[in-house]
């Protein structure tokens, strides 16, 4: 499993489950392509960018939080490192369901009942143009908010239009889903309710609570 701090030279953390072990909403090809290929990308990418920088010192946390002071490579590639670490740990094939515990007395008190926050939600995926990522964030006043951003941007990142710590996300570019679905996003987005690994979300909610 990747830990929340996770030092440079970066690692493709391994999958935290089989890669058809999520069918029959996200199938073992797109797994597979996404996991190596894509994040391993990006994992290679972004250690040969800051190779010899300060960078290879920083957390991708840290890195994220300043984006603004590396060059977009950095950004492009930090993000797709941060974004997909995460994406395989709020995903289970023991997922789906609702929330429970804190995080779900929070959906409550922000948005009045789980089916407000699962449309909301799925909104940002949809209205996501091009490719970018819909988030659940704890922003700096303790609020829980939808948001989503483009590419590989995340809300940690100081350019980021809405800021705040993530604690779910979901990967709305064509890789994610376009083998199994093609141009069905909403098909994609329903699909993905039955995979959340909301113990996972809670866990990153107490930890942003502390
Ligand atoms: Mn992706």
């Amino acid at each position: 499993m990747p830990t929340m701090t996770m030092t440079g030279p970066f690692k493709l953390p391994e999958l935290p489950y089989a890669a058809n072990s999520l069918e029959p909403y996200i199938d073992s090809k797109i797994m597979e392509i996404h996991h190596d290929k894509h994040h391993g990308g990006y994992v290679a990418n972004l250690n040969s960018a800051i190779a010899g920088t300060e960078a290879e010192n920083a957390s991708i946390e840290d890195i994220c939080r300043q984006v603004s002071k590396y060059p977009a490579v950095v950004r492009n590639n930090g993000g797709g490192h941060y974004n997909h670490a995460m994406l395989w740990t709020i995903m289970s094939p023991e997922g789906g369901g609702t929330p429970h515990g804190d995080l779900l007395n929070f959906i409550n008190d922000s948005f009045g009942f789980f089916e407000t926050f699962k449309k909301q939600f799925s909104e940002a995926g949809m209205n996501r143009f091009g490719s970018g990522w819909a988030w659940l964030i704890v922003d700096d006043s303790k609020r829980l908010v939808v948001c989503s951003t483009s590419n590989q941007d995340n809300p940690l990142m100081d350019v980021a239009p809405v800021k705040g710590f993530p604690i779910l996300g979901m990967d709305v570019w064509e890789h994610a889903y376009y083998l199994k679905y093609q141009n069905r996003r909403a098909d994609y987005i329903t699909a993905f309710w039955n995979l959340i690994n909301w113990d996972e979300v809670n866990r990153r909610l107490a930890m942003v609570m502390e």
